[in-house]
């Protein structure tokens, strides 16, 4: 467990951090060992009914997680005036409170970063060599054994759903053009201000990409939406990855797996810090329901679009708003 001691350095003056009364239900979120020979079976039922799971086994060393943890830690420890450097995220770069360009606003301060080097503009790149040595390290090694994962699980997915080439979802990770990116989000110790209210980290929402594999420290936080639309806690594990379906997937598996609604309510005692890797097309990437799941054009639930389009449409919306309304068929 790791206690973050250093003084909240967000600053105080938006007022509009909203406050949740959290109402839970309690549910075991799925989780696979990525060694069982069923664990193409297992990932694929995950993601029909609850587009999340939990993943051990998964081949990636304790040892860099910690490190990148630790580096994490430290990058939000610095000085504001340096993190205030870094931004505003444009998307790239570091944020706090605001989230996306649009009015949200949560108990979070972020550093955003593409996972591309050739995607990331002239400012993204200088900001990324400004920050210290070790923290880059750790993120560029961090972000390559992300890759591998996502695309473990992708290939999982497409055995699972019996699509050929079994690549034919993880190579658009794999792609150098893919618009893959990485999130280190801190979400400082919030105190609890009337009974039972809780400041909001990060507002409900799906995740645009195809896949986002995350990993926090052991402070609790993240809930995700069930289909009946309670709410289930999902316990801390600092061990293992949580898999998030996102949109991309939603509409490549015509709506049989479905992007989940989540969100991260502030801890009141502890600060949490997570790392987030988006597995995402290339910009020019055309997504539709995949034709070897559904054959018949008629049959399909979206209409085609490009991951680049999809991207400037997200950037139009509210966190919480349903961004896949739009690429739906009538
Ligand atoms: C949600 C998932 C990822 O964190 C993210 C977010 C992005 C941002 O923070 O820049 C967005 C949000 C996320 C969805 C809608 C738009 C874009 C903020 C926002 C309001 C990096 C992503 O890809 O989409």
């Amino acid at each position: 467990m790791v206690v973050l001691s250093q003084p909240v350095a967000l600053d105080n003056h938006i007022s509009v951090i909203p406050t949740y009364k959290p109402v839970l239900t309690s549910q075991p979120i799925p989780v696979v060992d990525l060694t069982d020979p069923e664990a193409k079976t297992l990932i694929v039922k995950a993601c029909e009914e609850f587009g999340f799971l939990k993943v051990v086994n998964h081949g990636v060393q304790r040892g860099l997680m910690a490190r990148l943890e630790k580096e994490t830690i430290g990058f939000f420890a610095l000085p504001q005036s340096l993190k205030s450097q870094a931004g505003p995220p444009e998307p790239y770069g570091y944020g706090s409170k605001r989230i996306g360009p649009n009015g949200d606003v949560g108990w979070i301060e972020y550093i955003l970063l593409n996972a591309n080097p050739q995607l990331s503009s002239p400012k993204t790149s200088t900001i990324f060599c400004q920050t210290p040595q070790n923290f880059r390290e750790a993120v560029v090694e961090y972000m390559h054994e992300l890759k591998e994962v996502s695309c473990k699980v992708l290939e999982m997915v497409a055995e699972g759903l019996g699509i050929e080439p079994r690549d034919t979802l993880s190579k658009m990770v794999r792609d150098e053009k893919s618009d893959s990116c990485l999130r280190l989000n801190h979400y400082p110790t919030a105190e609890e201000k009337e009974e039972n209210m809780v400041k909001v980290g990060f507002g409900e929402h799906t995740d645009p990409q195809i896949i986002s594999v995350l990993r926090s420290n052991d402070t609790a936080g993240l809930q995700i939406c069930m289909k009946d639309g309670s709410w289930v806690a999902v316990p801390p594990d600092h061990s293992s990855f949580f898999i998030n379906v996102g949109d991309a997937l939603q509409v490549m598996t015509n709506g049989r797996f479905k992007s989940v609604k989540h969100r991260v309510l502030a801890d009141t005692r502890r600060s949490r810090v997570s790392m987030i890797y988006f597995g995402g097309p290339p910009l020019s990437e055309k997504i539709a329901p995949l034709s070897c799941l559904v054959p018949k054009q008629e049959d399909w639930l979206y209409k085609e679009f490009t991951w680049s389009q999809y991207k400037s449409s997200a950037y139009k919306s509210k966190l919480g708003d349903y961004r896949l309304g739009v690429f739906e068929k009538q």
